[in-house]
């Protein structure tokens, strides 16, 4: 589907940018004239103050700012008066220099773990686009600050290892249509690029030629387009070649790459997600989440200044609920971006309403109680393909303002950006504003109750990730078990289980440590419980399991009511509404599926007498 785009929370930007607009200075004078016309608003001076970077100052009537400060200043005063919030004075600079979306888009046009159509920019392996519409994503991207995209999938499959070579002239095309934007480009390359593009014998980091090659090209890459915010790299990491296969570390590997990048203010990023995906399950010592802290802190001051090695928020892998990952608190003299995932693989693939502030917002807290480490840079994984809303579901636009929000400020209250969203978006104001900021508000926490409360997580499909199958990676390779049995179920990961939880420092260790002062979200995460344990409100495990996912499909008819309320605006009302739906039937399949997994397993009946679709032969 290729319809109509449409300007999300940008409705007010009733102009395109000209196509021959070329500096962010001349962007800023165009939306700030474009704003005022259809805002009515008085126009401020604009001043250019190199010093204050990406950071801007409104003061008496004057929004100043760097380059690429200023744009941002003019989004952030058009904005707030289309928010019924304008500002008269206030000054801000964004938290962490790099905030990042990196889109797993492949050369045929497919989305690795796309749920909004194909790709934007490429199509039958080459890049094919609409500037205009380009123009319309980097504009959205540019108001809430994001300032680096990476185009392609880590997964880097052919013909996309030429996007540094044969295409680079079109990589160059598609950079200086970002610029205007402050939008710098990023690509993904593949470890063994050396061997596959290069003709050469080896990818092996401290090989001359290999080193020598990674220099010329990020040469070429630099003289076609000077702004190349750098490289992204997973290696090692389900069945990807990295370093290993040369008996080096991941230090080599990436210095590699950042050694070739430095001479241009490069940087490379390298991500943190490795682990063995040919695990047997029968293994109960091995434990996924570990792996990544026992690839890495060893190596915690060996990589070069220019790298960024970036983690996922969880050690396992986006899942509705995991703790944060203990490799982020324990890399103190590396930089560390955060990985975080806008497109819902696990968490409701933009069918299901599912936003995230809140949960971003528990990350931080759980980082500051675990020692506060210093992150430089914030990704997240792009919800972003060609549908006409862009985002899939008209909803999922909010993970994407959301995020741009969060990592210019991530002490941002959540309810305020969301809030801020329903309102540019839709113009609510008043009790309906407040009726759609709670429904989203709360989608996480009912998604997670019908699908798996507890920190119970892995009962979904295997491979399409969406809807339940308790069992379908139970005895498979992905390191990716639950280990329910007819008496107990959860993973414990004290010193008495996996000793996982000594990846923390002491104040979180001590949290989660023990199955009373765990929080119940993270119980079966953290310890192994029979079904009969007493919960700290008085009911049983398999009591809290059952009403955990009846109230989850209970709050998701009562969202769907909600939605049906609002006075939404077409085509987003029919979209949510048929979307809606599928959401309720998959909630149903959850509920049901997985209360009568533990109830067949367990033999307990429910203590309401609800029907657990169970069949108890007694
Ligand atoms: C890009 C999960 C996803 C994969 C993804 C991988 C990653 O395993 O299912 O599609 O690959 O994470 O983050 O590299």
């Amino acid at each position: 589907m290729n319809t109509a785009p449409r300007r999300h929370w940008l409705p007010f930007l009733n102009k395109e940018v000209p196509a021959d607009c070329a500096t962010p200075t001349e962007t800023a004078a165009f939306e700030l004239k474009t704003g005022c016309e259809s805002l009515r608003l008085r126009m401020p001076e604009l001043e250019l103050r190199s010093e204050l970077g990406e950071g801007w100052r409104i003061s008496g009537g004057t929004i100043s700012g760097g380059e690429t400060g200023l744009l941002y200043g003019v989004y952030a005063y058009l904005m707030a008066a289309a928010a019924g919030k304008p500002i008269a004075e206030a000054e801000s600079r964004p938290r962490y220099a790099l905030r990042m979306i990196n889109c797993w888009d492949n050369m045929d046009g497919s989305v690795e773990r796309g749920y909004s159509g194909r790709s934007l920019w490429f199509r039958d392996g080459r890049f094919s686009y609409d500037p205009v519409r380009l123009r319309q994503v980097a504009r959205m991207l540019a108001s809430v600050g994001l300032n680096v995209l990476c185009i392609n999938n880590v997964n880097v499959h052919e013909p996309a290892q030429g996007l540094i070579d044969e295409f680079l002239p079109d990589t160059a095309r598609l950079a200086a249509l970002l610029r205007p934007f402050g939008v710098r480009l990023m690509l993904s390359v593949d470890f063994s690029q050396p061997m596959r593009h290069g003709g050469l014998p080896t990818a092996d980091p401290l090989n001359k030629e290999v080193q020598r090659w990674w220099r010329d090209t990020a040469d070429r890459v630099y003289a076609a387009i000077p702004d190349f915010a750098g490289l992204l790299v997973k290696a090692d990491s389900e069945h990807r070649p990295g370093p290993f296969t040369y008996g080096r570390n991941h230090a080599e590997g990436a210095n590699l790459l950042a050694r070739a990048l430095k001479p241009h203010g490069g940087v490379l990023v390298w991500r943190a997600f490795v682990y063995n995906c040919q695990q047997d399950w029968r293994d109960t010592k091995t434990d996924r989440p570990m792996a990544a802290y026992e690839t890495y802190h060893p190596l915690d001051g060996q990589f070069d200044g220019n790298v960024i090695l970036q983690v996922k928020n969880g050690p396992f892998d986006f899942q509705v609920r995991e703790p944060i990952s203990p490799t982020l608190l324990a890399m103190p003299r590396t930089n560390l971006a955060m990985e975080l995932q806008l497109a819902q693989e696990y968490t409701g693939q933009q069918t299901d309403i599912y936003a995230m502030n809140p949960m971003w917002k528990e990350l931080m807290e759980e980082l500051r109680e675990g020692g506060d480490p210093q992150l430089c840079a914030m990704a997240a994984v792009s919800n972003l393909g060609d549908e006409s809303c862009v985002t899939g579901h008209p909803f999922a636009a909010v993970n994407l303002f959301g995020f741009g929000r969060f990592a210019w400020d991530p002490a941002a209250e959540p309810e305020r950006v969301i809030a801020d969203w329903v309102r540019l978006t839709y113009g609510f104001e008043g009790e309906t504003q407040a009726a759609l900021t709670a429904l989203l508000m709360n989608s996480r926490a009912v998604y997670e109750k019908y699908t798996a409360p507890l920190g119970l997580n892995w009962m979904v499909t295997p491979n399409s990730h969406y809807g339940p199958n308790p069992s379908g990676y139970e005895y498979q390779s992905w390191g990716t078990y639950h280990r329910a049995t007819r008496e107990a179920v959860g993973i414990d990961r004290t010193d008495s289980g996996t000793g996982y939880l000594s990846q923390y420092p002491a104040a979180l260790r001590e949290k989660y440590g023990s199955a009373d002062t765990c929080p119940d979200s993270l119980l079966l995460f953290f310890h192994r419980r029979r079904y009969g344990w007493v919960m700290p409100d008085g009911r049983t495990l398999i009591q809290r399991i059952y009403d955990d996912h009846f109230e989850g499909y209970a709050e998701a008819e009562k969202m769907a009511e909600t939605l049906a309320a609002l006075p939404l605006p077409e085509p987003d009302r029919s979209e949510a509404l048929r979307k809606m739906a599928l959401q309720l039937h998959n909630a149903r399949e959850w509920r049901d599926v997985i209360n009568s997994f533990f109830a067949r397993l367990s033999g307990c009946a429910d203590a309401q007498g609800r029907d657990l679709c169970a069949d108890f032969d007694d």
